[in-house]
């Protein structure tokens, strides 16, 4: 072990500095190079600078490291080696041990944890001092340590951190999604194919890490060397500030996949390729991870018509749902999803919810399956003004059904699917981190809506068009003109809202909290009318275009936009 965590492990932790408590001193522009961090973006948020240095060896506030390192302290991740009655020492050029990474992303998660009473490893044993940071790791999925033969794996929390594991680590930590391999080489020395290719991607598109540059090509990440003490606390201040609430797109959009014809909707699988439901063809394409697009399936019985046709769809575990248009009505209906990359196709359909009323326009048509299991769809007016207020009609409402179709026990209304009414045509669906339910709703001629969803809830149409005086319904939480958002897709990651405008030809980040809605408009006119988003690989977003018209190859795409913290005020 090259450093001695001791007094990381055995002092306590200073839970009450928070960077609130700070003063504040934003050290910008910050430039890390050639010392295996890599060039960044400044530091969003303001990291604290004491008023003099915490440990005896870092006292340069112009070092590279010495925001981070400070940091480190003030957060209380790592109060450095005690020396009293001098002051600690931090030994920034020190590799990390795994033990002490483990403590020191096990507090900066906030956690508390209560360790289980057998150890998962065979190398920690309870009467380790990192036991508990260490079996925390397990436990989030964060390191599941090196298989043996036989017997419990290890961790071996003597080891150095080398940088290819690092960024496992805190990929996962922040919940990126690494089922999907980049396409695209960031650095020198890590081939597409690459082993952790997937969470050192990350690492990149993120920020956490930009390597070091090697001008000219492409920067080197040094993926076997070992973690330095300092470098740990840049990624894991980055890393912090990632989760540190909303976010906002950045940068041109890169395209994933094109030729679609009016794509509707998109669902990314964990296998990395992604389906796509294109209304008036009635097919579902499979976008491949490479971007290959094929198609996929014909769904048998749809009647496009208007806004009708091919609408939304939905994948849990084998199962596919489409919300479709036929000659008679809307109905939702489920398949067994077969086969796998490059070569999914469906079983026969079964119908789980039929004799949802349809129309030229207001079909609504989104599908998605909530935190709690059950399949929510969102349903139009359908041209019908006294849909939305009958509680007997599934028209003007958002439904909540199990994936058969049935009636859950604890819907709303007893017996009926309904799960809150007064709707025009919503579209959009998603769910915030607190599994709070929201929704985008198109309004008829001057306001579109952004709803907080509660059960039972009235929400005003046609009695009202966006925000009104009347007590017996719910205010949108925030309101659009129809012409700068026409809502479709609603997608929720990273603490924000992304919301996919039509005729408004833009994308909206929305920004709620209990006292005010904010939104942002980005890309006003850029890729024309946007159908969708979901949350795309490594902390990006998708954006699904729907600009097609005619009878010639497909020009909708689907775009990939990075997200950035929003700066702070
Ligand atoms: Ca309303």
């Amino acid at each position: 072990m090259s450093q001695n965590p001791t007094s990381d492990s055995t002092r306590p932790v200073a839970r009450t500095r928070r960077r609130s408590q700070l003063a504040v001193a934003l050290i910008a522009g910050l430039m890390v190079s050639g010392l295996g961090v890599g060039a960044s973006p400044a530091p969003r948020a303001a990291a604290s600078v004491a008023a003099e240095p915490s440990f005896a060896d870092v006292t340069d506030p112009s070092s590279p490291f010495y925001t981070f390192i400070e940091w480190m302290f003030q957060r209380g991740i790592s109060l450095g080696t005690a020396q009293l009655p001098a002051k600690p020492l931090y030994k920034p050029a020190d590799a990390v041990s795994r033990q002490a990474m483990a403590l020191f992303m096990y507090r900066l998660s906030g956690a508390t944890f209560a360790p289980p009473a057998s150890p998962t490893f065979g190398d920690v044993p309870t009467t380790s001092q990192f036991y508990t940071a260490i079996e925390w790791m397990a436990s989030r999925g964060i390191s599941a340590g090196t298989a043996q033969p036989s017997g419990p794996p290890l961790f071996k929390p003597s080891d150095p951190v080398s940088r290819q594991a690092m960024a496992l680590f805190v990929a996962r930590y922040a919940g990126a999604n690494l089922t999907i391999a980049p396409t695209t080489p960031r650095f020198t020395d890590v081939p597409v194919g690459a082993s952790s290719a997937a969470a050192i991607d990350w690492m990149f598109v993120s920020g956490v890490s930009r390597g070091t540059p090697q001008l000219p090509g492409l920067p080197l990440y040094l993926p076997s060397d070992p973690v330095s003490r300092q470098a740990m606390a840049a990624f894991l201040y980055r890393v912090d500030q990632l989760r540190l609430g909303p976010v906002e797109p950045t940068g041109t959009p890169t395209v994933i996949a094109g030729g679609l014809k009016l794509p509707w909707s998109m669902v990314r699988l964990a296998t990395g390729s992604t389906l796509v439901s294109e209304r008036d063809t009635a097919l579902i394409m499979e976008v491949l991870a490479n971007g290959t697009v094929r198609q996929m399936a014909a769904v048998p019985g749809v009647v496009p018509a208007g806004e009708g046709g091919l609408l939304g769809l939905e994948v849990v575990g084998a199962k596919l749902f489409a919300y479709i248009t036929t000659a008679s009505d809307n109905r939702i209906v489920s398949f067994d999803l077969l086969g796998g990359p490059g070569t999914y196709s469906l079983g026969t359909a079964t119908p789980i919810l039929i004799g949802i009323p349809r129309a030229n326009t207001h079909n609504g048509g989104r599908i998605k399956v909530g935190p709690d299991g059950m399949l929510y769809a969102t349903v139009g007016d359908v041209q019908n003004l006294a849909a939305p207020q009958n509680l007997d009609s599934l028209g003007g409402k958002i439904l909540r059904m199990g994936l058969d179709g049935s009636v859950p026990a604890d819907n709303p209304f007893p017996g009926s699917l309904v799960y809150s009414l007064g709707h025009r045509n919503p579209q959009g669906i998603a769910w915030d981190s607190s599994g709070q339910l929201w929704s985008t709703e198109f309004g008829q001629s001057t306001w579109d809506e952004f709803n907080m969803i509660t059960p039972g809830a009235n929400y005003g149409w046609p009695t009202v068009e966006g925000i009104g005086t009347n007590p017996a319904f719910v205010n949108p939480r925030f309101q659009w003109s129809t012409a700068a958002a026409s809502p479709s897709g609603l997608a929720f990651t990273r603490d924000t809202f992304f919301v996919a405008a039509l005729r408004g030809q833009r994308v909206w980040a929305v920004y709620p909290t209990a006292a005010s809605t904010t939104a942002l408009d980005f890309y006003a006119g850029q890729y024309g009318r946007i159908r969708d988003v979901v949350a795309g690989p490594a902390g990006t977003l998708w954006i699904l275009t729907n600009n097609y018209v005619g009878s010639g190859a497909g020009t909708d795409r689907i775009l990939q936009v990075q997200l950035v913290p929003r700066p702070t005020s």
